[in-house]
C-alpha cells in the first residue's frame, strides 16, 4: 500500500457536489481508500490567460495498490464520469483531478509528472496540503518555504 495525495478542483456548475463526488467516487476504486481530506477553499483562478469564475479545491490523501498510472487513469475515468470537457487548455472544468504526490515516487513524464509541477507555485494545494501535513513535509519533500512566498494569492475556507 503506498499513500498519495490528489489534489481536486472545480470553477463550474455545483463545484462543492463535484468535489464530494469525485471523492466518493475514489474511495469507490478497487485498491483505493480515501484517508482524510482537507477542508474546501474558495480560490482565485491561477496561472489561467482567460476571465475565470473562482474555483472551489481541496487535496484528499489515499491509500492504494494502484500504480501511479493506473490511478492518473482512474482520476480521468472519474472525471469523464462526471463531465469533465476539455475545450482548450486550462479551460473552466466541472471536476480535475491531479495526483500531485505518491509516496515512494517520482517521474518527469509527457503524461505523468510526480510531484505535480506546479504544486510550488500554487497556495491552492499548499495551504489545503499544509491540513493534512501542517510541517509541509511530504514523502520526503519539503513545501513549507513555497507556501509562506504565496502570501499574494487570494483564497478562503468556503462556507459549505
Ligand atoms: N487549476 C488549474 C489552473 N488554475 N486555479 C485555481 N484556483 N484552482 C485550480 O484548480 C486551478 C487553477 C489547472 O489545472
Ligand atoms: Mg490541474
Ligand atoms: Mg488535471
Amino acid at each position: 500500500m503506498a499513500r498519495a495525495v490528489i489534489s481536486m478542483g472545480s470553477n463550474l456548475g455545483d463545484r462543492a457536489e463535484s468535489l464530494k463526488k469525485a471523492a466518493a467516487a475514489l474511495d469507490r476504486l478497487p485498491k483505493c481508500r480515501v484517508v482524510r481530506t482537507s477542508s474546501f477553499y474558495e480560490t482565485e483562478p491561477i496561472g489561467v490567460s482567460d476571465e475565470q469564475p473562482d474555483y472551489i479545491n481541496c487535496v484528499a490523501e489515499i491509500e492504494t495498490e494502484l500504480s501511479p498510472h493506473a490511478l492518473l487513469g482512474a482520476c480521468l475515468g472519474i472525471e469523464a464520469a462526471l463531465g469533465r470537457e476539455r475545450i482548450y487548455d486550462k479551460c473552466p472544468r466541472v471536476i480535475d483531478l491531479d495526483v500531485i504526490l505518491y509516496e515512494g515516487y517520482t517521474e518527469l513524464g509527457e503524461e505523468l509528472t510526480v510531484p505535480h509541477y506546479a504544486m510550488r507555485e500554487r497556495a491552492f494545494v499548499l495551504l489545503p496540503l499544509s491540513e493534512l501535513y501542517p510541517d509541509l513535509s511530504v514523502y520526503g519533500n519539503d513545501y513549507l518555504e513555497d507556501l509562506e512566498k504565496l502570501g499574494d494569492q487570494r483564497l478562503r475556507k468556503a462556507d459549505i
